[in-house]
């Protein structure tokens, strides 16, 4: 019989094998994070890999499952963003022994082994911390009055949330008239935030000042806020960090007084790293991203351009 016509082409050779890179994103939870999503995936299309991408919800379980379905395809390099600082080690030495390179970006791990991974690329969220508290304190420098803030704090055990609320106690504690009265988790969202706000309205006569640790949480307390028929940025000083546009178009309406910006486009960084651990290069343990502050006037000056 005749033999099965063999294709006429040669076999292609394979083409050289594509980078794998699978990523480990915390959620969708805030407009930072969408922001940073973005940077994440053209930043690896630009290169060229081939990226595998998941959303935990914000739940641990569903970041350690993915980072172990990125070990099961033998991916090249795994990167993610920890949505809590603990409970790491065992899936980073799982990948460690499976010889595949672990990135973090954005949020940093308590590992006392940094041998889990390779760098930690991110901001500096104690001096983001620092940095809100300093602009309160130069505020009422002059001041004798007792000021009352209530803040509203990142996902409880994240990194982001641990170190914006040390930095900025760090600060506020040389005026000895600025007291947080009230601080409670809004999980980086703003329908969190604007429960939460309601409830310190609720609790609390005297309001001064609301430190949110991003600008999600700050713009759900400004609806409460005006939902109780007072004026945000006036009756109320309000604090944010990110400075994502919504955030900056509340500042540039007065209602935010004061944004840290918290940069998310780490997509490039992200990929420079990658493509330099592949090269077999030493990278630095830890890279710092760049980012600045906006008063409300700032905010408005440069809300034309933003990127995001
Ligand atoms: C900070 C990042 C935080 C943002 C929030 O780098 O982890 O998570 O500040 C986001 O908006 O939800």
């Amino acid at each position: 019989s005749a033999p099965a016509a063999a294709s006429s082409e040669p076999a292609a050779a394979p083409a050289d094998k594509k980078v794998t890179l699978g990523f480990a994103q915390v959620g969708a939870e805030s407009g930072w994070r969408t922001a940073n999503t973005n940077s994440i995936k053209e930043s690896a299309a630009a290169a060229g890999y081939d990226l595998k991408f998941s959303d935990a919800q914000q739940k641990q379980e569903n970041q350690i499952k993915a980072i172990r379905s990125y070990i099961q395809q033998k991916v090249d390099v795994i990167a993610f963003s920890p949505v809590v600082e603990s409970g790491w080690d065992t899936v980073l030495k799982e990948a460690k022994d499976a010889g595949i390179p672990v990135i973090l970006t954005d949020r940093a791990v308590d590992s006392s082994d940094t041998s889990l991974y390779e760098t930690f690329i991110g901001s500096d969220f104690v001096e983001e911390g620092r940095r809100a508290g300093q602009w309160l304190v130069d505020k009422y420098k002059d001041s004798a009055e007792e000021i009352n803030i209530v803040e509203l704090q990142g996902t409880t055990g994240s990194a982001p949330a641990i170190d914006r609320k040390t930095g900025f106690e760090e600060v506020i504690k040389s005026n000895a008239n600025l007291k947080v009265i009230a601080s409670q988790t809004g999980d980086f969202t703003r329908a969190k935030g604007n429960e939460v706000m309601q409830s310190f309205l609720k609790a609390n006569k005297k309001i001064d000042v609301l430190y949110a640790h991003n600008d999600d949480m700050a713009l759900g307390a400004i609806q409460a806020i005006e939902a109780a028929g007072l004026k945000p940025g006036e009756d109320i000083i309000i604090i944010s960090v990110d400075g994502v546009k919504d955030g900056f178009i509340a500042a540039s309406e007065g209602k935010i007084n004061f944004i840290v910006e918290c940069n998310p486009l780490l997509g490039p960084q992200l990929m420079q790293a990658v493509q330099d651990v592949l090269d077999g290069k030493t990278i630095e343990k830890r890279i710092v991203t760049e980012e600045g502050v906006f008063t409300s006037e700032q905010a408005k000056a440069a809300l034309p351009d933003r990127k995001y």
